[in-house]
């Protein structure tokens, strides 16, 4: 029997009795209890019927139970499938319906708008509180302290994570036991994780960075994490001295920078700072450097690769790169018309493959085969070139996306919202540099002739259907947008003319 994902993360470490979790007040969850805990949760995923290979959506609150839930679907071989506490109920029956999750986890507060979403799926529905307490619990609490490892291939799925698209429909990235231990394995010898880190983890664990990289590090190395519910600048600077290592997006280093608490004395026993998700500005890294004397890692990784890329541990940490490919991973700057490699130097699409590169999206093989090549190599949609010294430099995205603050955000999604109000005619969705938030959502409309669309009307419907990071902090209306004479929407036209609405003062 084999199941090398939960044998190398977490397996060994049964009866360990180091620390695993830190909670803010100080208090310790051992490996060994986390492990227990997990094998319970595993043995109620059993008695629930669910088998190796079922899907299970969990929507809830970072927490340490949240976490042994991952643990608990690795070793049952259940394909964990993590979701954005902000989605709103019908984005979260979007994610139930297309992966056919045999159970939903949910925050009990959830529990009126899920029961007929579960029930009209055929899923089941379980509750976990950000106490740790609810229906998922109190079955768990029923079962053993040891679970029968469930026998699974590097093959086999490990999680589904969804991404949006520019279709406007989210697509479940099929991540294999092998991506994320190839990629937890190669992160852990290129950032010299060690058992004696303490890594301050502040992410949510519902993406790449907060739940594989942070934590898949951490465990592969038996180290500790300073888990925190979520980023706050005070808790982050009363919790940094237990911690000799931090993971972040750019947003939470402009915050610490803005607190003149965060000095040299604050961070001089860190060991590392590590930035991804969204570009980390140079300025950004300058001004870090200048106050602590710390270089920020820049890496670069999506839900469909883990990490591809990174500065090197030892060496120029370059500010405005994000490094080299990491060994095992092959990067190549392609002719998007082509998809003919480029010399050195020259600006393309960023392409990648490696045992980090996921395994297609779920049922849907047409997008699959769009932007996974049939050699292997995955068209990331980024635009960047390799310098002279041999390190990336993403310059752009050849696909429409907008990232605030860490989060991805499709404008085609928001679109389709704001097309559908009340004397609307159409609307095109754009991201402007934001001082927090790296980008920003705006919305520009064009109203129906003769119609004078209601903004507050517009914002209440799209709070409804969509999560709060993808709202439009600020609707526009014009006469018209401005087309390319192939009637395509000139996005960089209204970027140009509404990109400085929040920059300046
Ligand atoms: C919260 N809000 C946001 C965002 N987060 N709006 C836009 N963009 C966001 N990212 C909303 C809140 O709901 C709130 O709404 C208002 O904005 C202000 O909230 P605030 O208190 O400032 O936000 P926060 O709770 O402090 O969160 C900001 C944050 C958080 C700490 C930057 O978004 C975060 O932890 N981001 C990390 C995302 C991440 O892990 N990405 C990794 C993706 P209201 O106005 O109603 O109060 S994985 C990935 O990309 C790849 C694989 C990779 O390379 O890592
Ligand atoms: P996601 O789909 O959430 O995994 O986001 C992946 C996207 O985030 C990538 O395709 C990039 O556009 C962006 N990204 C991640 N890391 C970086 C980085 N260090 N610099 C610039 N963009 C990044």
């Amino acid at each position: 029997m084999a199941n090398s994902l939960y044998d190398t993360l977490f397996g060994r470490h049964a009866g360990n009795p180091a620390p695993f979790l830190i909670l803010p007040d100080g208090s310790e969850v051992s490996y060994a209890a986390f492990l227990a805990q997990a094998a319970r949760i595993a043995g109620h995923l059993a008695a629930l019927g669910l088998k190796p290979g079922d899907r299970l959506a969990a929507q809830v609150a970072k927490s340490p139970e949240a976490l042994a839930l991952y643990a608990a679907c690795v070793q049952a071989g259940v394909v964990f499938l993590p979701l954005n506490t902000a989605y709103t109920a019908s984005e979260v029956t979007y994610f139930v319906e297309n992966s056919g999750a045999a159970l939903v986890v949910c925050d009990s507060a959830a529990i009126d708008s899920l029961t007929p979403v579960a029930a009209g799926l055929g899923a089941q529905l379980a509750t976990l509180d950000a106490d740790g307490t609810g229906s998922l619990m109190a079955g768990a609490a029923g079962q053993g302290d040891t679970f029968a490892t469930a026998d699974r291939s590097g093959d086999d799925l490990a999680a589904l994570l969804y991404t949006s698209g520019t279709t406007g429909r989210s697509k479940g990235a099929m991540l294999s036991q092998e991506n994320l231990l190839s990629n937890a394995e190669v992160l852990v010898r290129e950032w010299r994780f060690t058992e004696s880190d303490v890594l301050l983890h502040a992410l949510p664990i519902f993406h790449t960075h907060g739940l594989f990289v942070a934590t898949n590090v951490t465990l592969a190395t038996g180290g500790a994490m300073v888990f925190l519910p979520k980023f706050d600048v005070d808790t982050v600077l009363a919790q940094l001295p237990r911690a000799t290592t931090m993971m972040g997006v750019p947003t939470f280093y402009t915050r610490l920078l803005d607190d003149p608490r965060f000095d040299a004395a604050a961070t001089r026993h860190m060991r590392l700072f590590t930035s991804g998700s969204a570009p980390l500005l140079a300025e950004t890294h300058d001004r870090f450097s200048a106050r602590t004397g710390h270089a920020i890692l820049e890496r670069y990784g999506m839900t469909e690769t883990n990490m591809n890329t990174s500065n090197p541990y030892d060496g120029a940490r370059r500010a405005g790169t994000v490094g080299f490919a990491l060994p095992g991973v092959e990067l190549k700057i392609c002719d998007p018309a082509t998809g003919a490699a480029l010399p050195q130097g020259e600006v393309g699409q960023i392409e990648v493959r490696g045992p980090n590169v996921f395994q297609g999206y779920w049922q849907m093989p047409e997008k699959t085969a769009e932007e996974l090549r049939a050699d292997g190599f995955f068209i990331t949609g980024d635009l960047g070139l390799i310098d002279d010294q041999g390190y990336v430099q993403i310059v752009g995205r050849g696909k429409d996306l907008i990232i605030s603050g860490g989060y991805n955000i499709y404008p085609k999604e928001i679109e389709l919202v704001l097309d559908d109000q009340p004397g609307v005619l159409e609307s095109a969705v754009i991201g402007v540099p934001h001082p927090d938030f790296g980008e920003t959502v705006v919305g520009v409309l064009v109203p129906e002739p003769g119609m004078a669309p209601d903004k507050e009307a517009i914002m209440t419907a799209a709070a409804a259907a969509l999560a709060r990071f993808k709202h439009p902090r600020k609707l526009i209306i014009l006469d018209e947008l401005p087309r390319n004479t192939m009637g395509k929407v000139q996005k960089n036209i209204l970027r140009d003319r509404f990109g400085d609405l929040f920059t300046t003062q």
